[in-house]
């Protein structure tokens, strides 16, 4: 089945949000970033990027190439709250989001059958919505791939979209240029180019066993992406939303202390679990589960930040309290809260 991947990205971000609440900005060279002698352009607007300013680029330097451009320090908090509602957004069109930056998600659309589940239509809608209740604008790609879907929401920025149809993804990876592919950095590029690849097409001539021999692990990469070929599925930052173990033993416990006596294995168990899902930093609470011998089941869970012996053992005893039969089962868990991608700040 052909995939449908849409990538969103806003245009010069950080700036657009300036220039949105200060529109006496709109019309001047523009950057956001640190305003001291020594402080760095984060992003800057597309006029001041017509006299060659741009990302990472020392303030001092964007101000001898642009006398005139205006210099903003940035406010991430005010740029998160506009990313969330984007995120928002988004996610009226599908679930499978992978959101790369404040800035930048994927979108999986290929189940979505709203807009006629034409991937195209989604992405002008969610452009013209983002622009409508956001007061930004946003570029989008589509294709049938995250490599391409990529390439394409750059193709025509600012506040453009380019779709590539599966029957022009031939063509498409032909004529682009090896610059253009993920992971190609200026080592590679430079190899490449004394091989005398400058576009996909002439990287398409080599096997991949040339290209393994010279770029080890990435040569196979390389041969896949100058093909268009990209199995990369979106990932969702969905995590579960609980992490728990449980014992059913042999012959039923009786009375609370042999109860308390499985915990310690128990919490063992359970820690060692949590840390493999490497979800340890978003623990929100903990709970303890008895089923007894009629099978009736009781769970008490108390607020925790991280496992706690002593808070365990108390739900341990209320829950056990609940009934005067043996108990044939015992679990101890802890639920998650959602993980937070404003926490994860690429660019702080
Ligand atoms: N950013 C940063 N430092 C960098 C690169 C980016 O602080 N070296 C921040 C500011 C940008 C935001 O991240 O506004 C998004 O990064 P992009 O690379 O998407 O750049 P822009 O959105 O600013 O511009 P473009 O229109 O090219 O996407
Ligand atoms: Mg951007």
């Amino acid at each position: 089945m052909q995939r449908k991947i849409i990538h969103c990205d806003c245009d010069s971000f950080y700036a657009s949000v300036e220039m949105r609440d200060r529109p006496e900005l709109r019309d001047k060279p523009l950057a956001v970033g640190g305003t001291s002698g020594r402080g760095v352009v984060a992003t800057c607007n597309y006029l001041a990027r017509e006299f060659g300013v741009h990302s990472a680029m020392p303030m001092a330097q964007a101000l001898k190439l642009c006398p005139d451009i205006v210099a903003v320090r940035p406010d991430i908090a005010k740029y998160k709250q506009v990313s969330r509602q984007i995120q928002s957004i988004l996610s009226d069109y599908t679930d499978i989001i992978e959101p790369l930056s404040l800035d930048e998600a994927f979108l999986d659309v290929s189940n979505v059958d709203i807009l006629q589940g034409s991937a195209t239509l989604m992405a002008q809608h969610i452009r013209a919505r983002v622009e409508a209740e956001v007061g930004i604008t946003i570029s989008a790609g589509v294709a049938n791939s995250k490599f391409l879907a990529k390439v394409a929401s750059d193709w025509q920025k600012p506040n453009g979209l380019t779709v590539i149809a599966p029957s022009q993804v031939a063509s498409f990876v032909a004529e682009l240029e090896v610059a253009k592919i993920f992971g190609v950095g200026k080592v590679t590029q430079q190899r490449l180019y004394e091989m005398g690849v400058v576009n996909c097409q002439q990287l398409q001539q080599f096997s991949i066993y040339q290209l393994t021999d010279r770029f080890g692990k990435f040569g196979q990469r390389l041969y896949e992406l100058c093909r268009g070929i990209d199995e990369r599925p979106v990932k969702t930052l969905r995590l579960r939303k609980s992490i728990s173990v449980e014992h059913t033993f042999d012959k039923n416990l009786i009375g609370i202390n042999p109860c308390l006596a499985q915990l310690p294995g128990l919490i063992e168990e359970l820690h060692q679990r949590v840390a493999r899902s490497n979800s340890s930093h978003l623990i929100a609470k903990q709970f303890a589960k008895f089923k007894f011998e009629d099978f009736t089941t009781t769970t008490a869970e108390s607020v925790v930040a991280e496992l706690d012996i002593e808070k365990f053992e108390a739900l341990f005893k209320k829950a056990g309290s609940r009934s005067v039969k043996s108990v044939r089962l015992l679990g101890i868990g802890v639920r998650l809260r959602e993980p937070n991608i404003y926490q994860y700040d690429l660019f702080e």
